[in-house]
């Protein structure tokens, strides 16, 4: 037996029952969507695995639709069977088909742009829009998977054959980056793509959605300190100008990351300027109101939190490169969070806050911040 012919056994032992390939798709699909989008909020080295498991799920549904598409062809191809379902069949090929094939030009480096958008945005774009497709696709051919589909030792070693292979694909693929040194070479482990040089005019301007303000005049600007602090306060432009200085990387969620120094004044100084974070005082319940998280609140209503001990260390910048902070990065002052991601480093910041409470509600307000 040939090389080629014992692969194929191989493949083709591999390969679940049909109605398992079914099945397996819409859980692989979503398990994209829920690693795709947990691997926005990690910032950290240690979060690896998302990445990869992202990346090896990503290998496992181009099997497994290689598989359902050698089974169903004729259904696209033979015109006497369309049917109703046809359409939103190709539909939810077509959403497949953009994801996954956005996904690996991206892993090899392209780094083309639609409009405004980079191949990253397009490919959650595409993945966002495959999940309800996938969910009508299998409701109008539902089928409620068998036990037996799925009983079978057999069936764990499969799915764990079919990740080995996928965490083994993106291996293979990162050395021929390598040895090709394309730009995939220089990715981030977040993938993301390095953007060089220093200073405002070395990074894109990134608003998330719709945040867009007019540029703040410097002396109008108050930053007001509160909260649970002992002496609330507003600072002027000119109070922040403290030169702390600090080497931090921005890694966007849209796929780009740059290096750059920093400097302005570091929160925890910030907040000793206004007496310090003190538990609020003089009620019962004043066990609940120790402070706990440090909450930078846009002029657009765009906000974010950090616990309490990340945001001492952490910058409230007004400067970038040597040069004050331009408008589009977030002038007079705009958060640096070593290790979040970029959209957690909220631009144009009027408030900072300390509270007792984690803020939930950021994570609907940086989608809906800037709509009017
Ligand atoms: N107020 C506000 N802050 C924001 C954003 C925004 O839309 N509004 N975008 C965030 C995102 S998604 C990123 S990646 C960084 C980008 O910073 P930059 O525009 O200086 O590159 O700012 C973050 N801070
Ligand atoms: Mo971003």
């Amino acid at each position: 037996m040939g090389a080629r012919a014992r692969l194929r056994g191989a493949v083709d032992r591999l390969e679940p029952p049909p109605r398992a390939v079914d099945w397996s798709l819409f859980a692989f699909v979503l398990a994209e969507a829920a690693t795709g989008l947990v691997s926005f909020t990690v910032g950290v080295p240690e979060g690896w695995p998302v990445f990869w498991l992202h990346r090896a799920l990503g290998v496992g549904v181009v099997a497994l639709l290689a598989w359902k598409l050698a089974r169903v062809r004729r259904r696209l191809t033979d015109p006497s069977l369309w049917r109703r379902s046809t359409a939103l069949s190709v539909l939810t090929l077509v959403a497949a088909l953009g994801a996954l094939s956005t996904g690996v030009a991206w892993v090899f480096g392209l780094d083309v742009r639609v409009s405004y958008w980079t191949l990253l945005s397009v490919h959650v774009g595409f993945g966002l829009a495959l999940v309800p497709l996938v969910a009508a696709h299998a409701t109008t051919r539902f089928r409620l998977p068998r036990r037996v589909d799925f009983e079978r030792r057999r069936t764990a070693v499969r799915y764990f054959a079919l990740l080995a292979a996928g965490g083994a694909t993106y291996r293979l693929q990162q050395g021929i980056n390598d040895a090709l040194d394309t730009a995939g070479a220089d990715r981030r482990f977040t993938g993301s793509q390095p953007r060089e040089g220093d200073g405002n005019g070395s990074f894109p301007i990134t608003s998330w959605v719709a945040d867009d303000p007019d540029p703040i005049d410097r002396g109008d600007y108050r930053l007001s300190v509160d909260g649970l602090v002992s002496d609330p306060v507003e600072l002027t432009a000119a109070d922040l100008a403290a030169g702390h200085e600090t080497e931090a990387l921005l890694d966007c969620t849209s796929g780009w990351y740059t290096v750059q120094e920093w400097s302005g004044v570091r929160v925890g100084d910030l907040l000793e300027a206004a007496g310090g974070p003190e538990a609020a005082a003089g009620d019962e319940e004043a066990t609940d109101r120790e402070p706990a998280y440090v909450r930078f609140t846009s002029v657009t209503g765009y906000r974010w939190s950090l616990p309490l001990a990340e945001a001492e260390d952490a910058l409230l910048a007004t400067h970038v490169g040597g040069e004050r902070l331009s408008h589009g990065h977030g002038a007079p002052a705009r958060l640096v969070a070593p290790d979040r991601r970029g959209f957690q480093w909220v631009k144009w910041v009027t408030r900072v806050e300390v509270r007792s409470e984690y803020d939930l509600g950021q994570w609907v307000v940086t989608l809906v911040s800037g709509f009017d």
